[in-house]
């Protein structure tokens, strides 16, 4: 298989399921800004021609798109119900609400904050106040229990990790956020993570 994804990007939460599946894949940088692979400047769109990472190339060739879809490809595939129960099991739809709330509110709550045509007053006036909320949704949903579904790491932890680490460079602090505080710091220290950060080049 092959993973394109862009360093800390939204790649980053399949990027750490494939690693925390342990299995072999070759991870291919894309340059967002021209959509290109950086390594043979080959154009992105017709590999994907959304132009979005994360992209998953199958080893028969077959390319699967959207974040939440290749996260739910990769434990099925592996059979890692730890991550992602079995279909019929509750605990199942329990993942995905989380995933999907990590994909469609979370996610996409952030992207205006990178839009460089998005005035800073209408980021910190409007779209910033919307992004708080679903923090304050996760920070609630982390009172009690260490991950989003319970006592143990599943998909949608990884992808809402990978959100909460773009906080740092928008200037975002989440200390009024305790419990997303003590949740990146848990996260962060899986081998699985530190691995995916390794091979992105990221500290
Ligand atoms: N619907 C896609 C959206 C993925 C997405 O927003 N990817 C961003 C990086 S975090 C991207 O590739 N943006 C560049 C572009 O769309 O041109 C998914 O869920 O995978």
């Amino acid at each position: 298989m092959k993973l394109y994804y862009s360093k800390g990007a939204c790649s980053l939460a399949p990027h750490i399921i494939l690693q925390e599946l342990g299995v072999p894949c070759e991870f291919i940088a894309v340059d967002l800004a021209s959509h290109t692979l950086k390594s043979t400047g080959e154009d992105f769109y017709k590999i994907n021609p959304k132009g979005a990472v994360p992209s998953l190339q199958l080893d028969n060739g077959e390319i699967i798109t959207e974040n939440a879809v290749i996260q739910q490809y990769l434990a099925d595939t592996f059979k890692a119900t730890e991550l992602l129960p079995e279909v019929g099991n509750i605990k199942r739809y329990r993942v995905l609400e989380w995933l999907n709330f990590a994909s469609t509110d979370l996610h996409k709550g952030f992207s205006p904050l990178f839009n460089r045509d998005v005035p800073q007053d209408v980021k910190d006036n409007v779209f910033k106040p919307v992004l708080f909320k679903r923090f304050d949704v996760l920070n609630k949903q982390l009172a009690n229990q260490p991950y989003l579904t319970g006592d143990h790491f599943t998909l949608p932890d990884a992808y809402v990790f990978v959100t909460l680490t773009w906080t740092r460079g928008l200037g975002i602090d989440l200390s009024p956020w305790p419990n997303l505080v003590k949740f990146q710091a848990l996260i962060r220290a899986r081998p699985a993570v530190e691995k995916a950060f390794v091979e992105e080049g990221l500290k």
